[in-house]
């Protein structure tokens, strides 16, 4: 792991598609450079003065030369587009079949917790050959995750979820760097990815206390902190009930629609007064400042759980709008 070694290890699917491109690219300019400098150094030898070459200067004109060099560099560049699409489209999608693990970043450390519940800190333990899709925010500046062997690299922003996702191909340890500069330790905010076996990551899951899973955490704080004392069907408060409501449009008192994902739950949450869901009033008080960055994710993740659930009284919460 700690060798120098001129180029990463390709330890992930994507890896192997990026450095194929990476490559391409980089012989390309290779051969574009040989085209230029090749003719420019033989003429400048050629054409030196004094020399006996013919300068008499006769007009050519091909067709076939300039159309030549206009459609071939052309058709090059447009397949390169072409392939750095299918790649970025792939490296952008997460299989639907993704373990989720979550990422919060913060001075000086990284944070994770996967679904079943199991914590971690600056250490992602991963099984091989399965696609591991990460969310990931801050709690307080912009940070970078970052994992060279897998060709993952993104930023991290407080307010705001970013997604990244790999299948790692080889079982082995992998660096993880915080690669957006974010104060003193930045430096230390460094840990590994161990890539294991399905059996050794299955033993490894169930290791330590029994854990809540994440959802389950969700639902917990969903009783807790009172949001079920007014999201219920025998509340005393007038307010929309979230089963079967994730993904799904809903309709705002300003007459647009939103689609109830990531982002809009954890804004109804923290600045409830930004978008009003149609035929209710704003009284849902901000949680901002009294949930933990991960608090929201796992409450996030219990209203995804419920996402397919429809509520346990007669009126469905559309029909209630
Ligand atoms: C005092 C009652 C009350 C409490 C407590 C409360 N809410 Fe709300 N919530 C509402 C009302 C009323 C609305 C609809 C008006 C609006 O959009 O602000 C709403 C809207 C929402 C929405 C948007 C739903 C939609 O269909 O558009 C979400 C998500 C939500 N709340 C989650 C929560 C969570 C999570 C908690 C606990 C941390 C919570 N609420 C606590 C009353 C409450
Ligand atoms: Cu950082």
């Amino acid at each position: 792991m700690d060798k120098f070694r001129l180029f990463p290890p390709e330890a992930s699917t994507s890896a192997q598609q990026i450095d194929w491109i990476y490559f391409a690219l980089v012989a390309l300019t290779f051969l574009i450079c040989i085209i230029v400098f090749v003719p420019i150094i033989s003429f400048a030898i050629k054409y030196r003065r004094g020399s006996k070459a013919d300068r008499s200067n006769p007009r050519v004109e091909s067709v076939l030369i300039e159309s030549g060099w206009t459609i071939v560099p052309l058709l090059i560049f447009i397949g390169l587009f072409g392939w750095g699409a299918v790649v970025y489209f792939h490296v952008e999608n997460p299989p639907r079949d993704a373990l989720q693990v979550i990422v919060v970043g913060k001075q000086w450390m990284w944070r994770l917790q996967h679904a079943e519940g199991k914590q971690e800190i600056n250490e992602l333990h991963v099984p091989v050959a399965r696609a591991v899709e990460l969310t990931m925010t801050s709690q307080d500046v912009i940070h970078s995750f970052f994992v060279p062997a897998f060709r993952l690299h993104q930023d991290v922003v407080p307010g705001k979820y970013t997604r990244e996702w790999f299948r790692a191909t080889r079982t082995g340890e992998y660096h993880i760097f915080c690669s957006q500069y974010c104060g003193t330790q930045h430096s230390a905010m460094i840990g590994r990815v161990v890539v294991m076996e399905p059996v050794d990551y299955a033993r490894w899951l169930n290791t330590g206390q029994p854990m809540e899973s994440i959802a389950l955490a969700g639902e917990r704080l969903f009783r807790e902190r009172g949001c079920s004392g007014c999201h219920s069907v025998n509340s005393k408060f007038h307010a929309p009930l979230l089963e079967g409501t994730y993904r799904k449009p809903v309709p705002l008192e300003t007459g647009e629609m939103v689609t109830v994902d990531e982002r809009y739950v954890r804004d109804s949450i923290l600045l409830p007064g930004k978008e009003i869901a149609k035929g209710y009033q704003n009284i849902m008080p901000s949680f901002a400042g009294t949930l933990s960055e991960e608090e929201i994710m796992q409450l996030i993740a219990y209203i995804k759980s419920i996402g397919n659930q429809t509520p346990s009284n007669e009126s469905a919460p559309n029909e209630q709008r």
